[in-house]
């Protein structure tokens, strides 16, 4: 299965990658390692270098991305950065060279999510920087702190529109917190520093570009480090305001956002006022599910257990979120989001606070720290101990007892498809007898329920494409937690058109490296997040949501890793999934297509869609009257 011809191997010094820091996967499948002896006499990346020196550009960048701990950078190797790659090795920097430069990102991203250090990518100048856009508008919208190396076009030549010239500073513009072009190649390091540091501390992209040919100049540079961060602590007076509404509140509610990576501070407070926690659509992990305080997510497929407690409450104290607006939309006929009741928003962004909500008191501090100082100023106050007006655990108990499926053979219909919701609630049955498992969601139908059945007792466990929204990021980004963490069991969710996108050609990137992860493929043969658009706001007229794929798990195979359908059965799924589990302590990912029912619940973009209205003459009847929400698959969709 693993056989391949790595031919190239055989005669040329592979450097800069994982052949001389670790075992390079192609050698562990069988064929002959190459002797590195001769290379390996020094131990190079030991040399602690001086903190000034006069040296190239291209080497005050790769000192100063190690002074910065970096130990991985992403891309594909192109002429622009040749130079400083062929330092990396030495630099202890591993290079993970990928198939397309957008899932480079997203790697990147699910690193600096899992790690909380700066995800690094670099490219060829041209292509290779313009196809990261959307991974850095995703990274930009998760607030990852993703830093982009892009050398451009050499500056003798930029203007001439000769090879692969680009102004790449624009279109990265409006999706980074900071950007430089080094003008001055003595600056490298100061602000390539700079670059590293503003992503930690703005939380988000950013973007470091040079002119190529000034990587060989020779300058005196001082190299920079990193920049340790002080909590932002909120004053005094915010500390007590924000005591004070508590103390006076009947009916709160925490709501633990993305920006907060450890929950034991808000535990202690949620225990000392009893109050129930919801967490923000997308961050399920946010809050541990074992609490029994823990109601679960707001937003699209989220709790109604937590929806119910915030629609009942006199206060929220939303704690690190800048609460979007996308999240707080109304779900199952619930409008749970009162714009009018008080709200605390805590968030360490300042930018980020009271721009897509309104509340009564914005607080500006870390998520952590904050809750810490509230907690330290109640010390000898008397909260006398009132259980909560809010039913929460009747409601915690109703959610979780409605997620169990109801029909007979879990609604397996008579061609062996399985209802999506089914597989969730399985997968999640298994996902609980693993230690901290890490998912990462797609976008799409099937992988949006998922948000239902998610939950988790550790931070740093569910990476999502985000509220950028782009199809194909649920593989690539569990490929960037593998990098990240050896040891926890990890799986994307994902549907079968967005599957095939970008992400797929990453299966290549485990196949090379060893890496084990397990992705779970929902086939229900349609686009389906938008086919139900269509059937709703466009009288069913399916232009472009009906896929015909071959075998998923087929192409699994052709990339080398397993692939395997599931049909017909939920014990047949639970089996293959512990069985693919197992199987990533070996480095070894599987692929397991499930064949599904197209059964769907609510609609994605409720709130952005509309019955349309047509006046031209041959487009009029096209119109359509009323929005069919309550039309389900299996009739005849009639032809556009
Ligand atoms: C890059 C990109 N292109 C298009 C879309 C629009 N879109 C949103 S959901 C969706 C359908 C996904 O279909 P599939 O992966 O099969 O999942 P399903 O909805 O069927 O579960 C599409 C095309 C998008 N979000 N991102
Ligand atoms: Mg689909």
């Amino acid at each position: 299965m693993f056989a391949r011809s790595r031919f190239v191997s055989a005669f040329v010094q592979r450097v800069g990658s994982r052949s001389f820091l670790s075992t390079s996967s192609v050698y562990q499948r069988g064929l002959p390692e190459p002797d590195h002896s001769e290379h390996q006499t020094e131990d190079v990346a030991c040399i602690v270098n001086p903190d000034s020196a006069e040296c190239t550009a291209s080497e005050a960048l790769v000192e100063t991305l190690s002074r910065h701990g970096i130990e991985k950078v992403w891309g594909i190797v192109g002429s622009a950065f040749i130079d400083p790659l062929d330092l990396f090795q030495a630099a202890g920097i591993e290079f993970i060279d990928v198939q397309h430069e957008q899932n480079a990102v997203h790697m990147a991203d699910a690193y600096a999510k899992m790690t909380g250090k700066p995800g690094v990518v670099i490219g060829q100048n041209g292509p290779g920087i313009s196809n990261m856009v959307t991974g850095i508008a995703t990274a930009y919208l998760n607030h990852s702190p993703v830093v982009v190396i892009s050398p451009q076009s050499g500056s003798d030549s930029m203007g001439k529109l000769g090879f692969q010239e680009l102004a790449q500073l624009p279109m990265f513009n409006n999706i980074t917190k900071y950007q430089v072009h080094v003008e001055h190649a003595g600056r490298m390091s100061e602000l390539a520093s700079h670059a590293l540091n503003r992503a930690v501390a703005a939380g988000g992209p950013t973007q470091i570009n040079y002119s190529r040919n000034i990587l060989k100049e020779v300058h005196p540079f001082k190299f920079a480090g990193p920049r340790s961060l002080n909590p932002i602590v909120p004053d005094r007076f915010t500390i007590d305001e924000i005591t004070k509404q508590l103390l006076a509140a009947e009916r709160p509610v925490l709501l633990a956002g993305g920006g907060l990576q450890d929950a034991a501070e808000v535990r202690k407070l949620a225990e000392t006022f009893d109050i129930p926690v919801a967490t923000t659509y997308l961050h399920n992990d946010s809050y541990p599910k074992s609490d029994p305080r823990a109601v679960g997510s707001l937003g699209y497929m989220g709790s109604k257990a937590a929806m119910k407690c915030v629609q009942e409450s006199d206060l929220v104290v939303a704690i690190g979120t800048r609460i979007n607006p996308f999240g707080i939309t109304n779900q199952y006929g619930m409008q749970y989001w009162d714009n009018d009741r008080p709200l605390i928003q805590i968030d360490r962004n300042q930018a980020a606070l009271a721009v897509s909500c309104t509340p009564s008191l914005a607080v500006h501090g870390d998520a952590v720290a904050t809750i810490a100082a509230v907690n330290a100023s109640l010390e000898g106050v008397d909260v006398s101990p009132k259980p909560s007006k809010t039913n929460y655990a009747a409601y915690r108990a109703e959610w979780h007892a409605e997620r169990i499926p109801k029909a007979a053979n879990g609604g397996i219909d008579e061609q062996g498809n399985i209802p999506p919701k089914t597989v969730l609630h399985e997968f999640a049955s298994v996902l609980n007898d693993l230690k901290d498992p890490v998912v990462t969601t797609d976008i799409g139908h099937c992988c949006s329920q998922a948000l239902a059945y998610l939950d988790f007792d550790t931070p740093r466990s569910l990476l999502t494409a985000g509220t950028f929204g782009s199809c194909g990021t649920a593989i690539p980004m569990a490929i960037g937690a593998r990098f990240a963490d050896a040891d926890r069991p990890i799986f994307a969710l994902v549907g079968d058109g967005a599957v095939n996108m970008q992400g797929i050609n990453e299966l290549l990137t485990c196949y090379r490296n060893n890496l084990g992860i397990t992705v779970v493929v929902f086939r229900n043969g349609v686009w389906g997040a938008e086919l139900l658009n269509q059937l709703i706001w466009t009288d069913a007229r399916a232009v472009g949501t009906e896929i015909v794929n071959p075998p998923i798990s087929g192409i699994a195979r052709a990339f080398g890793v397993h692939g395997v359908t599931v049909s017909g059965s939920t014990s047949e799924f639970n089996k293959e999934l512990r069985k693919a589990a197992a199987r990533q302590a070996n480095g070894e990912t599987t692929l397991i297509e499930v064949t599904c029912t197209p059964e769907m619940g609510a609609p994605f973009r409720s709130d952005a869609m509309s019955c349309p209205t047509r006046y031209l003459p041959k487009f009029k009847h096209l119109s359509t009257e009323t929005a069919n929400y309550g039309r389900q698959f299996g009739q005849e969709f009639p032809q556009p």
